[in-house]
């Protein structure tokens, strides 16, 4: 669904939505978020706004591997009352499935996402005790231009304006779900981003871009980057790097923060990159927690290992001992995976697909982050969808997980990842989905070598 951007018309439903909310003085909220970082921000947002209003709640983190149905009824209660109230934050629009579900209860269901809408149901047909606000429907990018923090944090703010001091953790959100440097930011992640500095509850700098890696010296700065990933430096050896910056006369040991703008100079024509941007700085936490990036991309990785310190770590001021090593593995495995990527040759090539096949070279469970990752940093021509797998013993079945870049879908609009997956499945069989960016699917082998020849007429 491409629609024009309407402003008045969103702002409009935004506020009737914050109306309503205020209104119907409930005496009982349940907020439904998702288990990343935009979605745990989106959550402690919504706590501050409810605690501010002196209102009970309760919440619920889903993580979207089970249907709305069976997920819900371990939570609706059989109680029915208009006292109480749903919000939903980042999870999805699957309207399909939610609106049979609503029609039949008594409470009030706000749904705040960015997702984009895939069923095509009428505002019209919406049961009355739904509000139901998703920027993308009118005509905003969820990834460019509004993340579910952000959406999250203008719907608090409008109802307690004192919540612009939990205003970072709409900034988590953008960092976690954006990956870009802050000097990209759009519309309404602009916007807010721009009235946070300006009351300095956040601190913008100007600087060299090595996110994974903005809190450490520059030696593990360039071994550890991942955004971008510095091909020659990324995942290489303690070695290698040190005499690198040790030749052009810049010690190893200095913050990648603290570097100068010679140095910075010197490190980028030496190094052959150009990576200049803006970053955050968090002034109320330290260490690692007080990089905007590092700390989101430390709620992802914690999201799916341990969700209680993915939780706690908001509330933190510095990283625990715990979440740091879990931290540095993570960040040590993908660098190491980005770099043997980047010098593998595609296995099969067509006009419009890659395919890596990397068993035996990158542990299964990182097959999706370096996929990811890899499509991020453009390690390959981004012109073409990546499809990086292998065969996965327990289910005996090809896994793939697939990507493209935001250049391929500027130029193929018609045909992002998760188009390109359901037309294999109509074909071929398997089982998978995604978005637009990111998906995977997993074949029988016959299917998949069936895949390769013909993967150009999917695309
Ligand atoms: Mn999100």
């Amino acid at each position: 669904m491409v629609n024009k951007l309407d402003k008045t018309k969103f702002l409009g439903v935004l506020n009737g939505a914050v109306d309503q909310f205020m209104d119907h003085s409930f005496t009982h909220v349940i907020n439904i978020s998702h288990n990343d970082a935009d979605g745990i921000s989106c959550l402690y947002i919504i706590q501050n706004l409810l605690y501010k209003m002196h209102l009970n709640y309760d919440y619920f983190i889903y993580n979207r591997s089970v249907s709305w149905e069976n997920y819900l009824k371990g939570i609706l209660s059989n109680r029915q009352t208009d006292k109480n109230a749903f919000i939903f934050t980042d999870v999805g629009s699957n309207l399909k499935d939610l609106i049979p579900i609503i029609k039949n209860r008594k409470e009030f269901f706000f749904i705040l996402d960015h997702h984009e809408v895939e069923d095509d149901l009428h505002i019209d047909d919406h049961p009355e005790n739904l509000f139901f606000i998703n920027p993308s429907i009118y005509g905003y990018d969820g990834l460019e231009h509004i993340a579910g923090a952000t959406l999250t944090y203008m719907f608090a703010r409008k109802i307690r304006p004192s919540i612009i001091k939990q205003g970072w953790l709409a900034v988590i959100g953008i960092a976690g779900d954006s990956l870009k440097s802050m000097d990209k930011l759009q519309s309404f992640n602009l916007e807010i981003y721009e009235e946070l500095v300006d009351e300095e509850l956040i601190l913008d700098k100007e600087g060299l871009i090595l996110f994974g890696s903005m809190h450490e010296s520059i030696k593990k700065g360039l071994q550890y980057s991942i955004l971008p990933f510095l091909k020659g430096f990324g995942g290489e050896s303690d070695q290698k790097i040190n005499s690198f910056l040790n030749n052009i006369t810049i010690n190893p040991k200095t913050k990648v923060i603290d570097l100068s703008n010679a140095e910075i100079k010197l490190l980028q024509n030496e190094a052959k990159f150009e990576s200049l941007g803006h970053y955050t700085l968090l002034p109320h936490k330290s260490g690692l927690l007080k990089f905007a990036f590092e700390h989101a991309l430390l709620l992802n990785i914690l999201c799916f290992k341990n969700i209680s310190a993915a939780l706690s770590m908001i509330q933190l001021k510095s990283i625990t001992r715990y979440a740091k090593s879990i931290y540095s593995e993570y960040i040590d495995n993908l660098a190491k995976n980005l770099r043997t990527l980047s010098i593998e040759t595609p296995h099969y090539e067509t006009e419009k697909a890659i395919f890596m096949e990397v068993k035996g070279k990158i542990p299964p469970s990182n097959w999706s982050d370096t996929a990811s990752f890899s499509a991020v940093n453009e390690l390959f021509d981004s012109n073409k969808i990546l499809f990086l797998g292998g065969p996965e013993k327990k289910s005996g079945t090809i896994k793939l997980s697939i990507r493209c870049s935001r250049n391929y879908l500027k130029k193929n609009k018609a045909s992002g990842v998760n188009i390109v997956i359901s037309r294999i499945k109509k074909e071929l069989g398997g089982v998978g989905g995604g978005h637009k960016l990111a998906g995977g699917i997993r074949l029988s082998k016959p299917s998949y070598n069936l895949l390769k020849k013909r993967i150009d007429e999917f695309i």
